[in-house]
């Protein structure tokens, strides 16, 4: 070996270094570095050609630039299966003084009652008439969402909280599903763990539906990804909801922060049935776009999760600029259904003006259907929303969902929800 070699393996050997690790590039958080970069234009044709009609967008250019983002980031999402069913746990118990109910229900995936399957937990507000329902994703199980002992438990014991006896977990998370501010807007909120469809760990497509359901589904484990999965039982949520003559399902409101931002969009993308669709601090391989290179990078993100994403996801951990999509064009999909996207000021790892500017490259499909997007050109002050079909906020504060961003969601549906 050649002293030179011996020198750096010496060096790897005593310090632990690995030649990957010494040359992962630093984190950018200093806009002045951020490299120039070019954006795809959603609206140009694989032939070059100009879309100018949302005739042409939704026939030709919409399942193209949707088929980019199965192929290259998220996988394919397969049908429902046709052994599905709800059994309905908890018909309507009537919460907070009588003016809202609760309600659970759980989805079987296939005949039969065996395992896999999802546990919702739903609140209405107690009216006369169908209500509109936001719909989302939870963390850390359905009994964190309200301090309430009649939530029932994960029936599956995984995740940071594994060791933990539930029961000291139960309204954890309270303050992310303000269930009460919902209610009194004249919403319902429908929620899911979503370690019930896949564990969140890089073996977690063992246990989770890409392998309990790969038969069933037809589709193998590494054609999809963890999003995909998740985005998947959004999609039941709203087969459930459908059958539910106490919910407009027609009026149904996706939403998800973070990682579970980057499976609300994904899941509104696929499934057109969610009537507007909301991105709480989604952040990189969600709302932020890829070629700025600012927070976190595509390498980190399948570093951290490699099962997130698709394989070939990682084929663009350092070159972003070889993607055919940015993130702008997953929020273009949404189109024409109301858009939200927010971030926050202490967020820099999902990188807000990245989210920003996406949001705001989107606005060129809404264009089409002659709606306004983001309606600004610069990124707005903290606190201040802008936009109408696509409005966008950056909150203060850290990586979290508040009753701030809740309250911004709940006055954007009012303007489309019809009550
Ligand atoms: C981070 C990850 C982000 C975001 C976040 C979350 O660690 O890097 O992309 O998804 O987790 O989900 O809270």
């Amino acid at each position: 070996m050649h002293i030179k070699n011996y020198l750096l393996f010496a060096l790897v050997f005593l310090t632990g270094y690995t030649v990957t690790q010494a040359q992962a590039p630093a984190t950018n958080y200093d806009e002045s570095k951020v490299p120039p970069y070019t954006l795809p234009d959603p609206l140009l044709t694989p032939e070059g050609k100009k879309v100018v009609t949302t005739a042409e967008w939704e026939q030709n250019q919409r399942p193209y630039i949707l088929k980019l983002f199965t192929e290259n980031v998220y996988g394919r999402i397969p049908h429902k299966s046709s052994g599905m069913h709800f059994s309905v746990t908890e018909q309507g118990t009537p919460v907070m003084g009588g003016k809202a109910v609760r309600k659970q229900v759980t989805i079987h995936f296939e005949k039969g009652d065996k395992w896999p399957f999802m546990d919702v937990l739903i609140y209405l507000p107690k009216t006369n008439h169908p209500v509109p329902v936001f719909v989302g994703l939870n963390f850390n199980g359905n009994h964190t969402v309200a301090p309430d002992k009649e939530i029932r438990l994960p029936q599956y014991r995984a995740g940071k909280n594994k060791d933990a006896d539930p029961e000291t977990l139960r309204g954890t998370s309270a303050s992310r599903w303000p269930v009460e501010s919902i209610v009194n807007g004249g919403y319902g909120v429908a929620t899911a763990w979503y370690y019930d469809l896949e564990p969140d760990n890089k073996d977690g497509w063992k246990d989770g539906i890409r392998t309990t359901l790969k038969e069933t589904l037809h589709i193998a484990p590494e054609e999809w990804s963890a999003i995909g999965a998740w985005a998947w039982g959004l999609s039941r949520i709203q087969d459930y909801l459908e059958t539910d003559k106490d919910v407009d399902a027609k009026q149904t409101i996706l939403l998800g922060h973070s990682r579970l931002g980057k499976t609300s969009l994904w899941a509104g993308a696929n499934d057109g049935r969610f009537s507007i669709v909301i991105s709480n601090e989604s952040g990189e391989g969600g709302a932020a776009l890829s070629r700025r290179i600012y927070g976190e990078t595509i390498r980190n993100l399948n570093t951290s999760f490699p099962h997130w994403f698709i394989e070939r996801y990682k084929s663009f951990n350092d070159h972003p600029e070889k993607m055919p999509t940015d993130q702008h064009m997953l929020l273009s999909l949404i189109a024409p259904r109301p858009l939200y996207v927010a971030s926050a000021e202490e967020d820099r790892w999902a990188d807000p003006k990245g989210e920003f500017l996406s949001a705001k490259n989107a606005g060129p499909v809404y264009a089409l259907y002659k709606l306004e997007g983001v309606g600004v050109t610069e990124m707005p002050p903290v606190n201040t929303p802008v936009g109408k079909s696509v409005r966008y906020h950056v909150r203060t504060g850290k990586h979290d969902v508040t009753l701030y961003d809740w309250t911004q969601y709940i006055h954007f549906a009012d303007q489309y929800i019809k009550k």
